[in-house]
């Protein structure tokens, strides 16, 4: 995972021979540091604060204890992405299932990205998370734009034995999404995962769509899915979708493919809220709990 941002970041600190830390040799690390950050995608304003906060980590320490400078930077580094990649709150999805539960009514998931990012595969996985957990679910088919979504979630709902509350293609997805809803109500149902459609990221329609349906289900998640392949672009579509409809967690796909990792590092750094799942690949099995020190391991492994 991540193997070339690990690689690039490795050089660089192979490459640190001087032994006094002045302002001059820090700043020179931190640049050739941004430069590669950079370069391997990690967004321009998390780059930024990776540097700034590792030159006041490194200017703080205590120099003398160390003699190795090049453990010493590898250390503070770790400290400093370990705190880039923690979120401001954390997100527990088998806790907030179990309160709503407690409340006797439905957790409410919508899950929302542009198209191909994997969202409809992820609430499969999802689904089948809930169930080895014990809990039940409903899938809302909320897309109704694109050709043969439907049918698709319809098959994973199948194969896991999930209900799919569906209406016909062109249906108005916040009514669809409501149906499913008022089915978990009337069914006891744990959690309602709502499908919705992906278009381009400019399409002011999609974001009208969107922002409808999380105006009549008022979910208590609204998830934002990314391909992490997409690079850069991921860090618009997080920043946009943050501000068209205020997503409170995101999930990273395709972390399986050999992606640079550098959108990885910056999704929670941008939009401060938490990834709660990777997925790494396209069976149910292949979504995972993102734990920032695993990817630091992967990215400056000690
Ligand atoms: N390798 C890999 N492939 C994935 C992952 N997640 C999704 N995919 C694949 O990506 C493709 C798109 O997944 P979907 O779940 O249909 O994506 P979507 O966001 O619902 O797409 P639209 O409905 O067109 O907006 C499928 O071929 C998935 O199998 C992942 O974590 N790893
Ligand atoms: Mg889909």
């Amino acid at each position: 995972m991540f193997d070339q941002l690990r690689k690039s970041v490795s050089k660089i600190i192979k490459k640190v021979t001087f032994t006094d830390f002045s302002p001059k040799t820090i700043d020179k690390v931190c640049e050739q540091l941004k430069d590669v950050l950079i370069k391997n995608e990690v967004a321009v304003k998390t780059a930024d604060d990776i540097c700034k906060l590792l030159t006041a980590e490194l200017m703080k320490t205590d120099h003398a204890r160390f003699s190795n400078t090049k453990n010493l930077i590898l250390l503070s580094l770790r400290k400093v992405v370990l705190s880039i990649l923690s979120p401001e709150q954390e997100i527990d999805l088998v806790q907030m299932v179990d309160n709503s539960k407690k409340k006797n009514t439905p957790l409410i998931i919508a899950f929302f990205g542009v198209n191909g990012v994997g969202k409809t595969l992820s609430i499969a996985k999802i689904g089948k998370y809930l169930q080895e957990r014990g809990y039940t679910s409903v899938f809302a088919a909320g897309d109704t734009y694109r050709a043969g979504s439907i049918q698709q979630i319809q098959k994973h709902g199948e194969k896991l034995g999930i209900r799919v509350i569906a209406q016909t293609y062109g249906a108005d997805a916040a009514a669809v999404s409501y149906d499913a809803i008022n089915h978990a109500i009337s069914r006891n149902i744990d959690v309602v995962l709502i499908d919705t459609a992906g278009r381009i990221e400019t399409s002011s329609n999609l974001m009208a769509e969107l922002q409808k349906i999380c105006k009549v289900t008022e979910p208590d998640l609204k998830i934002f899915v990314g391909d992490a392949l997409t690079g850069n672009a991921l860090i618009s579509q997080v920043k946009l979708f943050n501000e068209k409809i205020g997503i409170d967690a995101a999930i990273l796909n395709k972390i399986d493919a050999d992606v640079k990792g550098g959108a990885a590092v910056s999704v929670t750094h941008i939009s401060k809220k938490p990834i709660i799942f990777i997925g790494v690949g396209q069976e149910y099995k292949d979504l995972k709990n993102f734990i920032p020190e695993e990817i630091i391991d992967n990215i400056i492994p000690i």
